[in-house]
């Protein structure tokens, strides 16, 4: 035997060894449905941040679409990944997510957007952590409120852009949320008004902004809600594109990582500040559960809600170093 080919036969039966003596690493998939978004790339960040601390490996997957999740799924059966965690692209899709799972034996955790089941309610028996949606709604509008008192405007004289996604329960119930909170505080509800994005990203925001400014010129001030930062930040765009000063736009946003740069611009913009909501802390505590849940067996809890707090450019950088 030459000396080549016995270094390459030793070489194999290191490797193998050494892959023999390892036992493989437990696999988890985290599926997000807007994989550019800062939201799920902080999510992700969390994953593998429970990944280093517990030994498992995370397959991060960007799930754009129905055939793209069941494709995701094969590709993690394929893997031999034991279970994941999904943002999913259609709730509506859950039913098929879960049969799916099920035959490749692969554990399902839903993380932000809850399953609905063929009847439209949501699947309470798959695992879930998501955002407390009205509560954090309901502090984007006093968040406001708060700033329409500190700018002393009339509340009887501005107008309420919301930025609306009803097809999705936990927008919904955000914007639900900021509505009740502003005419609480005294906004009269027929200055309230909603318009729906289609596409939850900022040009969808962007052009149901620009229909709404359009549809009312006699409005001078807006104040600007919506189910994320991203619906936030394309009306407040719009509202420059219209001409409006930031100093007429009060905008608060959801989540908190999709506005860090908006945040930390040298002049104030209408977007005056965001709930932040740890999606490290979600992307974390998730894959903790699934790796406890396919190693040790040990059941997530079905029903998990995160709370958020105000976080403007008074306190950002402070928000941020505590959420890392
Ligand atoms: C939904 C939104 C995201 C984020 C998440 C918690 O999926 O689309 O931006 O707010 O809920």
């Amino acid at each position: 035997m030459s000396k080549k080919i016995l270094g390459a036969v030793i070489a194999l039966l290191v490797t193998t060894a050494t892959a023999l003596a390892a036992p493989a690493k437990v696999k988890i998939g985290f599926l997000v449905k807007q994989p550019e978004e800062p939201w799920f790339q902080s999510e992700w960040k969390g994953a593998e941040k429970a990944a280093a601390s517990y030994g498992f490996d995370v397959v991060k997957l960007g799930v754009t679409d129905g055939e793209k999740t069941l494709a995701a799924i094969d590709n993690l059966t394929a893997q031999g990944a034991k279970g994941f965690i999904i943002c999913t692209p259609d709730v509506r899709l859950g039913p098929a997510i879960v049969a799916k799972s099920k035959g490749a034996n692969l554990k399902v955790i839903a993380v932000d957007d809850q399953f609905l089941s063929a009847n439209g309610k949501p699947m309470t028996a798959v695992p879930y952590l998501g955002m407390s949606a009205s509560k954090i709604g309901a502090a984007a509008g006093e968040g406001i409120a708060g700033e329409l008192k500190a700018r002393g405007w009339v509340p009887a004289e501005v107008g309420v852009c919301v930025i609306t996604f009803d097809q999705l329960d936990t927008i919904r119930q955000r914007t639900d949320g900021a509505v009740g909170a502003l005419t609480a505080a005294g906004v009269p509800a027929n200055r309230v008004l909603r318009t729906a994005q289609k596409t939850q990203d900022v040009p969808g925001s962007f052009d149901a902004a620009t229909i709404l400014f359009t549809q009312h010129p006699e409005i001078k001030r807006w104040l600007i809600c919506g189910g994320n930062d991203t619906a936030v930040l394309g009306a407040v765009r719009a509202s420059e594109q219209r001409g409006f000063a930031a100093a007429d736009v009060i905008g608060v946003g959801i989540n908190g990582t999709d506005c860090i740069d908006e945040l930390r611009k040298s002049k104030p913009t209408g977007f005056f500040g965001t709930i932040r909501v740890s999606a490290l802390g979600e992307g974390f505590t998730t894959s903790e559960r699934m790796f406890k849940w396919v190693t040790a067996g040990t059941m997530p809890a079905l029903d998990t809600r995160t709370t958020g707090i105000f976080m403007t450019r008074a306190n950002l950088e402070q928000v941020l170093k505590d959420d890392q």
